[in-house]
């Protein structure tokens, strides 16, 4: 039955896990995936989600029943406030609808899925983007292109050639888009360029999924980082949004997140919602409800809701601390080429411009393991490492 099947390649981030794991090397250093590290270089369980945690597992009218298909309510409609804002014209005219997913990588699924059976349509990836988003429209059945996103030569937005791409694509594409802390880059169009975006995308009568992994983790600023998607939805839009809580509240193995989608009406929500479920239904059957919890309990109680944004502004505050403190390093050791874009790019990522051959150097002489694409992820660097992996970074240049 499986002799004709071949073994497929390890996935690039999670295998760079694994090879910093069995590294013996006392001063390996892993910037790979994107996971948020203390300044001791440990995985951080946010106080806020320790104390929801406790309360949870002490509640005695819980019960590990299944949840609804479309997962747990106050958790949907507290994620639906959340990105799109409790003022937004979706909310108050009740044209929205939030189904519970396996994460943000569920949700972007989840709308592929559900795009592919009512509006199939070729999608538009950002040049790079997540290289998860390829797998999994491609695997939903949809044709997967790219937009020009990053311009090598300015190290930043290749923004002209951006618009171009939307204006010349087929009327009625689908077209991904990061919100904010765009994965790889660590670039986001400003709001001017956003607004040309949306122009562009109004005129082709395309489709616009946000995949929002990083809110509040970009800026520190929850409504900063959804900025976004709320002028979107204001300019009228219909559309889909991924949310994520791996990052902002380091929920990452419970998997929880959220699919919301604008309609014009309350009756279409309806509608989409009831396709969602059978589309979820088909796949999931329903979702993990523990981490779901969690998120209900700090979104809907005012006192924790203040707890989680003072320790999120602590992770974005420290991955910020650490481009400054990585800037001034490389510039200090005289590092041949320019570095401002360390300081200038925002969220878990820098896209340093180091090519693959220089990254390979890194991980086999310095034991510093990053994609080959040069991204490194910020908050692997801490006070006691960034010297040794500035040095390192110095070394390959030279050379
Ligand atoms: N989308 C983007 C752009 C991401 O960077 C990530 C995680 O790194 C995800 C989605 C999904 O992550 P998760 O499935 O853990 O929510
Ligand atoms: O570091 C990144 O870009 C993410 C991390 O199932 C990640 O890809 C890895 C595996 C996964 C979800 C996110």
């Amino acid at each position: 039955v499986f002799h004709n099947v071949p073994l497929a390649p390890p996935d690039a981030i999670l295998n760079l896990n694994t090879l910093s794991k069995a590294d013996p090397y006392p001063t390996k250093i892993n910037v790979g995936v994107g996971a948020y590290r203390d300044e001791d270089g440990k995985p951080w369980v946010l106080p806020v989600v320790k104390k929801a945690e406790s309360v949870i597992v002490n509640d005695a009218s819980l019960d590990h029943e299944y949840l609804p298909i479309d997962g747990l309510r106050k958790f949907t409609d507290a994620s639906a406030k959340l990105i799109l804002g409790k003022t937004s014209p979706a909310i108050v005219e009740n044209r929205f609808a939030g189904i519970q997913t396996i994460s943000g990588s569920g949700a972007v699924r989840l709308g592929a899925d559900f795009l592919n059976r009512f509006r199939k349509a070729t999608v538009y990836v950002s040049n790079p983007t997540w290289g998860n988003h390829h797998d999994i429209f491609r695997d939903a059945g949809l044709p997967v292109q790219t937009y020009p996103y990053w311009d090598p030569d300015v190290r930043g937005l290749a923004f002209q050639a951006m618009i171009d791409e939307i204006q010349e694509a087929p009327k009625g594409s689908i077209f991904v888009l990061h919100p904010c802390a765009h994965n790889p880059t660590g670039v986001d169009p400003t709001a001017d360029q956003w607004r040309q975006i949306a122009d562009a995308i109004r005129h082709g009568e395309h489709f616009p999924f946000f995949d929002c992994a990083y809110q509040g983790f970009a800026s520190g600023d929850l409504d900063r980082d959804a900025a976004a998607v709320r002028y979107f939805v204001e300019q009228g839009f219909e559309l889909l949004v991924a949310q994520s809580y791996s990052k902002n509240m380091g929920l990452y193995g419970e998997r929880t997140g959220c699919l919301t989608v604008v309609t014009k009406t309350p009756e279409l929500a309806l509608n989409v919602r009831s396709q969602m479920c059978k589309l979820s239904r088909a796949s999931i059957s329903n979702p993990p409800a523990f981490g779901a919890r969690i998120v209900s309990m700090v979104l809907n109680d005012e006192q924790l809701f203040t707890e989680w944004k003072g320790q999120l502004k602590v992770m974005a505050d420290r991955i910020i601390h650490m481009r400054e403190v990585l800037f001034e390093t490389l510039t200090e050791l005289k590092t041949p080429g320019t570095w401002n874009h360390i300081v200038d790019q925002i969220g878990m990522f820098t896209f340093t411009g180091l090519n693959a051959a220089q990254v390979k150097v890194l991980r086999d002489k310095h034991h510093i393991y990053m994609t080959d694409n040069g991204r490194i992820s910020m908050a692997g660097l801490n006070s006691g490492n960034i010297r040794i992996f500035a040095e390192a970074v110095d070394d390959v240049v030279r050379h």
